[in-house]
């Protein structure tokens, strides 16, 4: 009976030949094999069963738990299973980079014209294409100021600016309203540069000024909005250094991340995509995408308030930054937007400054599994094949040449790979000198703790773990200072 189809399964009857038949014999064929064996065993003995199951129900479970099996088998070969993240650099896969000064079809780029004109266009559609993502914003919506509230800060130091945008289409409204909190310095002559960047926790986290609108927001483990108390105001101050910031004579911006899209897979039809025509398309721009654009539309704010002569900032010296998430979308609001005059990206890791081909710590099948509504569809098909990728991050650092990028890195935050984010900025380096820049100045290898280093890329590694600390924000003001001033 059975015993016909089972070495079949198992791969015997069918290739008799051992040597033949070992190399097609899978784990998977193996268990349908010990599965087969047992069924074989208990009806051995004839009709019943020894335990006194009759043979059709034992057929019937056989049939059952092939089934079984094979389910998981396709499920587990279309969600095969996250690999451990790896620390050893002896382990990491041998690679090849993309070439930045290459084209698609083989042609070398040796002049800033080629670059700019054939390049650099056909690497900002790859990665809209296979990474980021599209967004169907054809212009029409519209940004209405619908509060703003000024007050002078910090025994007169600095002036706080809080606006409330409305978000809306041709008349529709859902509520999409973001919160945008700013402040500049007095006391300094003229217009100033300023650092915009998105916060995780809600603008009242940022400084404990006690005159920061406590909004509504959206929690993101929760999947739910939520009433923040007083208690919560400054509680991610350490990462704003708000008053540094506007001693050292610069405005600071900032929004909460969530305002523009929850963060959650689904959460898009809670922010400003609601506005957008998505079709649902594997090149469509998902939530990375959606909270660069803000910062986009942000700036598109400050830059009509500072024409009106409402802001004193200097939209020509907008510094655009991020942590984690958020740096990797600084980094690709940067690479689109070429008004940010400065790109910033702190501990930013995979898909962000990380190279992806060295699969250290976070990897592309991990971020795409722990975090599917980051990236766009298309950027799975390289979870199992990164090597596939048209580009690899060094090329997102390249995209904002030739303007200053600063990479920051921190010993203990090994899950975004310290050593992957100063090798983008260093491979970057060859288009930032075609373009007549000092790129990151001659800098051969990775540099010591706390050492920053770089001409128009700077990279520093400093100790500590993800986070970003006073010592980031002391690099950061350098960095803008050197370019900026
Ligand atoms: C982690 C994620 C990282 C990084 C980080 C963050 O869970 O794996 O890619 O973005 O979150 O944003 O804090």
């Amino acid at each position: 009976m059975s015993l016909v189809w089972i070495p079949a399964c198992a791969g015997r009857t069918r290739f008799p030949n051992k040597s033949f038949a070992h190399p097609l014999r899978s784990l998977r064929t193996l268990r349908y094999s010990i599965l087969l064996r047992l069924m074989v065993k208990s009806n051995r003995k004839g009709t019943p069963t020894r335990k006194g199951i009759p043979l059709m129900y034992s057929f019937r479970f056989f049939a059952l738990s092939c089934a079984l099996l094979l389910t998981m088998s396709l499920a587990n070969a279309q969600n095969p299973p996250v690999a451990p993240a790896n620390y050893d650099e002896t382990k990491i896969p041998d690679f090849t980079l993309t070439d930045p000064l290459k084209t698609s079809d083989g042609r070398i780029v040796d002049t800033p014209e080629m670059w700019n004109n054939v390049r650099r266009p056909e690497l900002l559609a790859l990665f809209d294409e296979q990474m980021f993502g599209k967004l169907s914003d054809d212009g029409s919506i519209t940004i209405t100021i619908r509060e703003k509230h000024t007050e002078s800060v910090f025994n007169g130091k600095g002036t706080r600016h809080q606006l409330v945008l409305q978000f809306s289409k041709q008349g529709e409204s859902p509520e999409i309203v973001i919160n945008v909190l700013i402040y500049t310095p007095n006391n300094v002559a003229g217009k100033v540069p300023a650092f915009l960047g998105l916060n995780f926790m809600g603008n009242h986290t940022v400084d404990a000024d006690p005159g920061i609108r406590l909004n509504t927001i959206w929690n993101r483990s929760e999947r739910k909005q939520y009433q923040p108390t007083a208690e919560e105001r400054g509680r991610q101050s350490s990462r704003w250094q708000i008053e540094k910031v506007l001693d050292r004579g610069y405005a600071t911006a900032t929004a909460h991340y969530c305002d523009i899209e929850p963060d959650f897979n689904g959460g898009s039809i809670h922010g400003v995509r609601q506005l957008f025509d998505q079709k649902g398309e594997p090149n469509e721009g998902n939530t990375i995408a959606t909270w660069a654009w803000g910062l986009s539309r942000i700036y598109d704010v400050l830059a009509k308030l500072a024409e009106a002569g409402e802001l004193n900032i200097d939209i020509n010296k907008v510094i655009v930054h991020g942590h984690s998430r958020l740096g990797k979308t600084s980094l690709w609001a940067g690479a689109l937007d070429e008004r940010f005059a400065i790109v910033i990206s702190n501990n930013s890791g995979c898909g962000g400054a990380a190279l992806s081909r060295r699969e250290y710590g976070e990897t592309v099948h991990r971020i795409n599994t722990s975090f599917p509504h980051w990236f766009n569809g298309n950027f799975k098909k390289y979870n199992l094949d990164v090597n596939a990728l048209p580009f690899d991050q060094h090329e997102l650092i390249a995209l904002i040449a030739p303007r200053p990028v600063y990479i920051a890195s921190a010993v203990e935050d090994r899950w975004a790979d310290p050593k992957g984010e100063f090798l983008s900025g260093f491979y970057a380096d060859p288009v930032y000198r075609l373009l007549g820049t000092d790129g990151i100045a001659g800098v051969k290898e990775m540099p010591g703790v706390n050492q920053p280093v770089g001409g128009r890329i700077g990279y520093h590694i400093r100790t500590g773990a993800h986070d970003v600390t006073e010592y980031d924000w002391e690099q950061f003001l350098n960095f803008a200072d050197k370019h900026l001033k």
